[in-house]
């Protein structure tokens, strides 16, 4: 089925001159890359391009090559084909609805299991590692040569979704794409270092702060850290400085439900939930309004500080209780977050 929706993808990039090209709200490595790979094909096929993204470009993406084509807002009336990436959910789509609906045809290029095939061309295959991976498989079908700056793209979006190959979805067929795209001019050491270890100076200061405050309960399987309001009015610091904080909370030996608490300033509690094990944290975060993967949920909380942690970690005692102490030999590895 996918290698007929893949040809007629092929077909509809060959014979179309516009192109209108989107991703997801909040997007990431794996939007971002991917969306550019894709505007460099097509524009050295002679295409005209316009990539959008309601929310712009993220910093930790501002060293992807030709991200400042990304816009806010589309600026043609129209244009023959609309093709979303990595978007799991029409609420999530970071474009004018009024824009797409415009285009000729709509194409949907994604890998979460959840996407909703609507679409005039809909190409979903969960077992693509990231987005990234389908256009590098795309790409390698039209009438393009893979430069530097593709590569790059395309390297940022593999290396988001699989943690920089450490996640269970680092299969072979996603590390041989990497290889051609290291022989093509994508560099590991700069790509990794942006994306997993540069940290400004507040993050730094955040991390730090939120590391001194770990608690743990249920013999270490449960670990925690909080982050009230006045730590970040101090630092005038905001989300994007606390991004990842909750996975080193995780990454304590021996904890299986890692979770942040961080006061929101619109009377809300924002609760990040980690597992490293086989309890599904998405089920918790439910439970009080919010979703997520697996491994990797979140949910607001409207109260206190006090209040929240307090519900919360009851619940999180409960379920690890449910199950009594786990061997290491039920540890599975992390799955895939996004
Ligand atoms: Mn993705």
């Amino acid at each position: 089925m996918s290698e007929a929706v893949v040809q007629q993808i092929v077909n509809v990039l060959g014979e179309k001159r516009t192109f209108l090209l989107t991703t997801h709200i909040h997007p990431d490595g794996d939007a971002i890359g991917s969306v550019l790979a894709l505007r460099a094909a097509l524009v050295q096929m002679g295409k005209a391009c316009e990539v959008v993204n309601t929310d712009g470009v993220p910093q930790l993406c501002s060293f992807v090559p030709t991200c400042e084509f990304i816009l806010a807002q589309p600026t043609c009336a129209r244009a023959d084909v609309g093709l979303i990436l990595d978007c799991s959910g029409q609420d999530r789509i970071a474009a004018p609805p009024e824009a797409l609906a415009a285009c000729d045809l709509r194409i949907i290029i994604d890998h979460h299991q959840s996407s909703q095939p609507n679409a005039d061309l809909n190409w979903i295959d969960p077992t693509a590692s990231a987005t990234g991976e389908l256009i590098y498989e795309l790409i390698k079908r039209l009438p393009v040569e893979i430069d530097a700056t593709i590569a790059t793209c395309l390297y940022t979006a593999l290396a988001t979704d699989t943690g920089g190959f450490r996640f269970s979805n680092t299969t072979p067929r996603v590390l041989r794409a990497a290889a051609e795209l290291v022989e093509r001019g994508a560099d590991p050491h700069k790509i990794t270092y942006h994306l997993f270890e540069e940290r400004s100076a507040k993050a730094s200061k955040i991390l730090g702060i939120a590391l001194s405050r770990l608690q743990q309960d249920c013999g270490g399987r449960l670990t925690w850290s909080v982050l009230d309001r006045a730590t970040f009015d101090a630092l005038q610091a905001d989300d994007d400085d606390i991004e990842n904080v909750v996975n080193f909370v995780r990454n304590v030996r021996g904890t299986e439900i890692g979770v942040l608490f961080r006061e929101g300033d619109d009377g809300r509690v924002r609760v990040s939930l980690r597992s490293n094990s086989r309890y599904d944290v998405s089920r918790i975060a439910e439970e009080f309004g919010g979703g997520g993967h697996r491994a990797a949920a979140g949910c607001r909380l409207r109260t206190t500080l006090e209040d929240a942690v307090a519900r919360v970690l009851h619940r999180a005692r409960q379920v690890l209780a449910a199950d009594g102490p786990s061997s290491p030999m039920n540890h599975q590895p992390l799955t895939m977050l996004s």
